[in-house]
């Protein structure tokens, strides 16, 4: 533990005559010890150079996360010193950035990492925008996220190079076509069971012929500016369009093959939350019943040429993914990740603290 030097400490060493306190680290020092310091003409030594004099700031002990120069925002990263080469130290001087269509991704074979953003509110989007993900998936589903909320929340992401997924609450006209209006790259369309299911997201996604979406001078479009492209696209006016599907049901396990065909969808996502459930084997995450099930929605997928994503409660588990060969993992959620941080750090300050 570092040192600390206080105004006590150094009255000792001025008593017995001492001018340069000798340390082999540099100690924390109090404002009283610094004072006293500078009154009694006594300098610091440390590891055998001499150290910022009495009176002037010492050098903070430096983080652990920046010595690593790894992830994570806020003053940890990059912000008590100069930028250390990490991507995030000079995020907010980042311009607007131009990124291809998501659909050159999503039809690549790049393998994808997400996580869920719960939090309403766009400075989360700003800000785990720069945290290194390929796209963030805003969680309509499970969260308090209307669409006045979701287009803000679009306009945080923007600045970043960080693509946005968002998970709509249902199948729904007004969520489809209007999340997809407001500017979302991709669609994530939870409890998908039937090929019924499948034919209303058509309808409610695409532009006709193919479906009955309407048109109009959405952000999508710059309010209407960009409006005119629609009619350029080399007739594909679906090509902003992502739609990714969840599997998350034994009903849709036993409509599989017919959902899996589905021509204008090029992306599946399992839920092992509510397939556990539907499955009567909830949470039981490593049960082989539901291993299997999932390795062969990997395999029956993977022979239609369709890609597949997943979802991991940790990185450790978003590895283990992609070693069997997933494309896509979304990780948990902000909110998550960030218990998991505050848990880990603070059980070593609790121990450090004798708790
Ligand atoms: C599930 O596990 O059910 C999910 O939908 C994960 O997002
Ligand atoms: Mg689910």
């Amino acid at each position: 533990m570092q040192k600390v030097l206080t105004r006590a400490d150094v009255l000792e060493y001025s008593r017995k005559g001492i001018k340069t306190i000798v340390l082999d680290e540099q100690p924390i020092l109090t404002d009283l010890a610094r004072d006293a310091m500078k009154q009694a003409g006594i300098s610091l030594s440390v590891g055998g150079r001499a150290a910022a004099p009495a009176g002037q700031p010492q050098p903070a002990a430096a983080p652990a996360q920046s010595q690593s120069g790894q992830g994570g925002g806020g003053y940890g990263a990059g912000g008590t010193g100069a930028p250390q080469g990490n991507p995030v130290a000079r995020k907010l001087a980042t311009p607007t950035i131009e990124k291809a269509p998501f659909r050159d991704i999503i039809c690549s074979d790049k393998r994808l990492v997400g996580t869920f953003i719960g939090t309403p509110h766009p400075v989360m989007t700003e800000f785990v925008g720069h945290l290194g993900f390929d796209f963030v998936c805003i969680d309509a589903e499970h969260n308090a996220i209307t669409l006045e909320t979701l287009q803000k929340m679009l306009q945080g992401l923007q600045g970043t190079p960080t693509y946005a997924m968002v998970r709509v609450p249902m199948i729904g006209y007004e969520y489809i076509s209007g999340a997809l209006d407001i500017g979302a790259d991709a669609l994530l369309i939870p409890q998908v069971r039937t090929v019924e299911d499948i034919e209303k997201i058509r309808q409610f996604s695409l532009y006709p012929p193919l479906g009955r979406r309407g048109c109009g001078p959405s952000r999508l479009w710059d309010y209407g500016d960009g409006i005119g492209q629609l009619g350029t696209q080399d007739g594909d006016l679906n090509y902003t369009t992502n739609i990714v599907v969840q599997i998350e049901t034994v009903q849709a396990l036993e409509n599989l093959d017919r959902i899996i065909d589905t021509d204008f969808i090029d992306m599946f996502f399992i839920g092992p939350g509510d397939l556990s459930m539907d499955m009567g084997i909830f949470g039981q995450f490593s049960n082989p019943k539901l291993v299997d099930t999932i390795m062969m929605i990997r395999e029956k997928t993977a022979k239609a040429g369709k890609r597949l994503g997943v979802f991991a409660g940790n990185f450790e588990g978003a590895k283990s993914w992609y070693e069997k060969g997933f494309d896509m993992v979304i990780i948990n959620s902000e909110l998550a990740i960030m218990s998991g941080a505050v848990g880990e750090g603070m059980k070593v300050l609790q121990s450090t603290l004798g708790r």
